[in-house]
């Protein structure tokens, strides 16, 4: 852990068999999607995961036998990180693009949604995390204009050929009550601040300071063991728990 290095919870999202043919090596492996978040107290509120179609990935096995779906990036800093059973090298590694895994099912942990879905995000970036992002947009400005726009805009679920029902199920959940901001902060400072889509990145950094600050240092759970505590204080407690259940891992970058 350099200076200025970064802690993420890792949270394994469980691929729902059968696995796509690119994955069908692993078969009989527990496989997951990993991803990257700063808000682990936000997993009550996941409603679908997102990955960038055009990246590269890789599948590799830990030193559990486990499958983790992540950048090379961020496998190779897995690595160094007593993830594998030895460090820089990837046992089973498979390539893959962001296409091959898009529309998998998932079981994410603390979603009330039994399955959700991989879907399409194209500001994923390759140079952090482990480019596979969870997706809560009752909290977080960015999944909410992502979502909107695979929810309104038809060429964009066409091309990437995405099933109606892996997307219109999914409602955002309120989770945290935010003063001033409301249950669905995102949603509430998303129509503030007259976002158009995702694309608008000048306005969407505005979003994500202001419901980011307010939701750390003001919010309060609205679900959960931790109902009724502020999210400051329980951020820690279930990132532990989510650790202990095997469910999130801790990577630093
Ligand atoms: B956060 P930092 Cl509810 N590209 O998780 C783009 N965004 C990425 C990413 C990547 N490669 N890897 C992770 N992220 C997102 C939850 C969340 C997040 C909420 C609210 C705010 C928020 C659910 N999505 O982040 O630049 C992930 O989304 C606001 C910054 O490395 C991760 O946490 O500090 C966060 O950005 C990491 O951002």
């Amino acid at each position: 852990e350099g200076v200025g290095a970064q802690e993420y919870t890792l949270i394994k999202m469980k691929v729902v068999v059968p696995y796509p043919s690119k994955l069908s090596h692993f078969k009989g492996r527990d496989l997951y999607l990993v991803a990257a978040t700063l808000r682990p107290e936000t997993m009550y509120g996941q409603t679908n995961c997102w990955v960038h179609p055009d990246l590269e990935y890789v599948a590799f096995v830990t030193s559990k036998g486990e499958v983790f779906v992540c950048t090379k990036r961020s496998a190779l800093n897995m690595s160094y990180q007593g993830f594998t059973n030895e460090e820089g090298v990837l046992e089973c590694c498979v390539s893959l693009t962001g296409e091959d895994i898009l529309g998998l099912g998932l079981k994410a942990p603390l979603s009330p949604y039994m399955m959700i879905y991989s879907l399409p995000m194209l500001s994923i970036r390759a140079d952090k995390g482990t480019g596979i992002v969870t997706s809560v947009p009752s909290d977080s400005p960015d999944d909410y204009a992502c979502l909107l726009d695979l929810q309104n805009k038809q060429p964009l679920r066409e091309k990437y050929r995405i099933d109606d029902y892996k997307l219109f199920s999914f409602k955002p959940i309120p989770i945290i009550d935010v003063p001033e901001l409301g249950t669905l902060s995102a949603q509430v400072v998303y129509e503030r601040l007259k976002i158009q889509s995702q694309n608008d990145r000048e306005k969407l950094q505005e979003a994500k300071d202001i419901v980011y600050l307010k939701g750390f240092y003001d919010g309060v759970m609205l679900v959960g063991l931790h109902k009724g505590r502020k999210v400051q204080d329980v951020k820690k407690i279930i990132q532990q728990s989510l650790i202990q259940s095997s469910e999130a891992m801790i990577y630093y970058e």
